[in-house]
């Protein structure tokens, strides 16, 4: 096994690894690896769903991701990343096309215990284009003035699916109301004990104890704080790769701009600690 980093701050790829055969020793350093860089590349795999969902089990708790229409027909705890891209009418359907393009973001932040991870199994990948885009919250925080580290600890920030646009094409229509759940905006990771900035502009409706101007304008100017220099990976995708990323001290998004005719189909899994 050999554990390379990628990025300056985040990324790290494991090769010499077969994750059918993996005894717990052999986990063990993917999973500190993984820890130590918020994100982790696998190439060269060879699975089945089955295979997939029990390596990725060995991550925490897989569940099923509220977009029912882009799970799996048979197996919930999969959703289909780029299928039934084109409609009935050979329209194509920008919300899977776009998927996770619209901005970066954390994903689950809507659930009161967000998604520790997200697993991705690559099946097809564009000939151009395509790529995932990684950032480290740990970074967006050590960037944070210290006026704003001040004004921000202790702060909840409320969240939902869709956030403040309201951005649910990809939900059945019974399932568009959401309550909004609340996470500390400052977030300790709970296994590193690192502070990340916790956020999300397309989920964060509000800042908990601020005027709703206020706290518009802070979301805008934490906005600005995501992306760090030195602290971004971007990976581009290889058949047979599997890329895990770590919800809780990481940001994200798809580039979205691969040919459209071209496949770029994932399987993918939300895990979460429990
Ligand atoms: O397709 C991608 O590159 C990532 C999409 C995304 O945001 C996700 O799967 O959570
Ligand atoms: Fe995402």
């Amino acid at each position: 096994m050999q554990v390379r980093p990628l990025g300056a701050q985040i990324g790290v790829e494991i090769e010499g690894v077969d994750v059918r055969k993996l005894d717990d020793a052999g986990f063990a350093r993917i999973y500190r690896a993984w820890l130590d860089h918020n994100v982790a590349v696998i190439p060269g795999q060879d699975l089945t769903i089955e295979q997939f969902l029990t390596y990725s089990r060995r991550f925490g708790v897989v569940r099923p991701h509220p977009s029912k229409m882009t799970r799996h027909p048979e197996i919930p705890e999969i959703t289909m990343l780029g299928v039934n891209k084109f409609g009935a009418d050979g329209q194509l359907d920008m919300a899977i096309y776009r998927r996770g393009a619209e901005g970066w973001h954390t994903d689950g932040a809507y659930d009161e215990e967000p998604f520790k991870a997200t697993q991705l199994y690559a099946l097809a990948v564009p000939s151009t284009g395509g790529n995932t885009l990684f950032a480290s919250m740990y970074a967006a925080y050590n960037a944070l003035p210290s006026r704003l580290k001040e004004k921000l600890e202790g702060r909840l920030g409320a969240f939902t699916y869709g956030g403040r646009r309201k951005a649910t094409a990809l939900l059945n229509p019974e399932d568009r109301q959401w309550t909004p759940v609340f996470h500390p905006i400052i977030r300790t990771h709970p296994e590193t004990k690192r502070k990340a900035l916790y956020f999300d502009p397309g989920k964060i409706v509000s800042i908990e104890g601020f005027s709703e101007q206020e706290s518009d304008d802070l979301i805008e100017e934490l906005t600005g704080y995501m992306i760090q220099p030195d602290a971004e990976y971007h990976h581009k995708w290889r058949k047979g790769d599997i890329v895990i990323w770590d919800n809780r001290c990481s940001y994200h998004r798809a580039a979205g701009d691969y040919p459209p005719h071209e496949d770029r189909i994932h399987w993918r899994v939300s895990i979460k600690e429990r």
